[in-house]
C-alpha cells in the first residue's frame, strides 16, 4: 500500500503596530527589535494551504497562488515521502499585506499537523520562514519578543491580549496597489541595518518605550494613545526606509493622500478616531473603533471611489482565533 497523507489548513494575516524592521542575525531570523501586531480574523484575508505527503511522488513540488514554483527539495528523513504543497492567498501577494506572514504560518501549521510537531514549537519554526510569520501563529494581540540569547532560544511570539479583549476595535484594509513590491522586506531591511543612522536611533531609543506605552493603551482600551503610537510607528518605519541608502519607497501618492485624509478626519473630529499604518507596500490599514467605521467608510468611498482604481475598500473587522 502507498502511504499518502493530506492536510489542509487556513491561516491569518497580522498587521503590526510596532514594526519589525531589521535583523541582528539573518540566518536565525533574530530581529533588531521586538514588535507587536493584531491578528486578523480569516473572514476577509487568509492563506489556505494543502500539504500532501506521498511515497508515490517523485519530487517535492510547490504551487503558490496556482503557479508552480521551482524549489529545492524539502525531503523529510522520517518519512520516505515527497511533498506537494499548494498555497493560495485570497488577497494581493507580496504587496505589503503580510502575505509572507500568513503564508509561512499556515505552511508550518500544516506541516506540524502532518508530522505531529508540538504546537508550542511551531511559532519559532514559522519565524525561520519569515520573521513576521511567528506572530500569525496566535490570535489576538501578539508580541514578538526579540530576546537576548545568541542562539535565539528566547526569541519568541507571545499573545499579550486575546481576541476578545477589545471587542470594539476594527481594521479597514485599503488596497492601493496589488502589484508586488520592488524591494523585498528581507533585502530592504538588510540594507537599512547596514546604512541607516535613524534605524540605530530607533532600535536603541524608541521602540522599547513605544512598546510599553502601546501595550498599556491596549490593556486600557485607550484608543487615542494606541492610535497616535501606531501612526508614529508607521511614520518612523517609512522614515527609516527613506534614510536607507539607496532609499526605499514603499508608500505612493495615494498612500500619502490616505495619511492626509486620516489626519484631517482626526483634526475635524477634535479627537483621534482613526490611525493609519503602512507596511512594506503602498496599501493602507486603518485601525478604528466600531462606532466610527460607517463614517470613515463613507469618507473613503467619497475620496477614493472604487471605480477610479485609486484605493478600494476591502475589509472591516478584526480577527479572532489564529487557526
Ligand atoms: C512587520 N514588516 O512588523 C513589518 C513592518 C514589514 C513592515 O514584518 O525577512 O516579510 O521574511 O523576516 O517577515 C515584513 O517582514 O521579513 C514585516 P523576513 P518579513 O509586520
Amino acid at each position: 500500500m502507498v502511504f499518502t497523507k493530506l492536510i489542509t489548513c487556513s491561516g491569518p494575516v497580522n498587521i503590526a503596530v510596532i514594526k519589525y524592521w531589521g535583523k541582528r542575525n539573518e540566518e536565525l531570523i533574530l530581529p533588531s527589535n521586538s514588535s507587536l501586531s493584531a491578528t486578523l480574523n480569516q473572514k476577509e484575508l487568509k492563506t489556505v494551504t494543502s500539504v500532501m505527503a506521498s511515497e508515490s511522488f517523485s519530487e517535492d513540488r510547490i504551487w503558490l497562488n496556482k503557479r508552480y514554483k521551482q524549489r529545492k527539495g524539502c525531503h523529510d528523513p522520517l518519512l520516505n515521502c515527497k511533498l506537494h504543497i499548494c498555497s493560495q492567498n485570497n488577497f494581493p501577494t507580496a504587496a505589503g499585506l503580510a502575505s509572507s506572514a500568513s503564508g509561512y504560518a499556515t505552511l508550518v501549521f500544516a506541516m506540524g499537523k502532518l508530522f505531529d510537531i508540538p504546537v508550542g514549537e511551531l511559532s519559532q519554526i514559522a519565524r525561520l520562514g519569515s520573521g513576521s510569520a511567528c506572530r500569525s501563529m496566535f490570535g489576538g494581540w501578539v508580541k514578538w519578543e526579540m530576546g537576548e540569547a545568541e542562539d535565539g532560544r528566547d526569541c519568541k511570539a507571545v499573545q499579550t491580549h486575546d481576541e476578545c479583549h477589545w471587542p470594539d476595535i476594527r481594521l479597514l484594509v485599503l488596497v492601493v496597489s496589488d502589484t508586488p513590491k520592488e524591494t523585498s522586506s528581507t533585502s530592504g531591511m538588510a540594507s537599512t541595518v547596514k546604512t541607516s543612522e535613524l534605524f540605530q536611533h530607533r532600535v536603541n531609543h524608541v521602540v522599547t518605550k513605544r512598546l510599553g506605552l502601546i501595550e498599556e493603551a491596549i490593556t486600557q482600551q485607550n484608543f487615542p494613545v494606541f492610535a497616535q503610537i501606531t501612526m508614529q510607528e508607521s511614520n518612523q518605519f517609512h522614515a527609516v526606509c527613506l534614510d536607507t541608502y539607496p532609499p526605499i519607497f514603499y508608500m505612493n501618492d495615494v498612500s500619502k493622500s490616505i495619511v492626509d485624509l486620516v489626519t484631517q478626519y482626526n483634526a475635524f473630529s477634535r479627537e483621534i478616531k482613526a490611525a493609519y499604518t503602512f507596511d512594506a507596500g503602498p496599501n493602507a490599514v486603518i485601525y478604528t473603533l466600531k462606532e466610527s467605521v460607517a463614517e470613515i467608510t463613507s469618507l473613503l468611498l467619497h475620496f477614493f471611489p472604487p471605480s477610479t482604481q485609486e484605493g478600494c475598500f476591502l475589509s472591516a473587522s478584526i480577527f479572532l482565533k489564529g487557526f
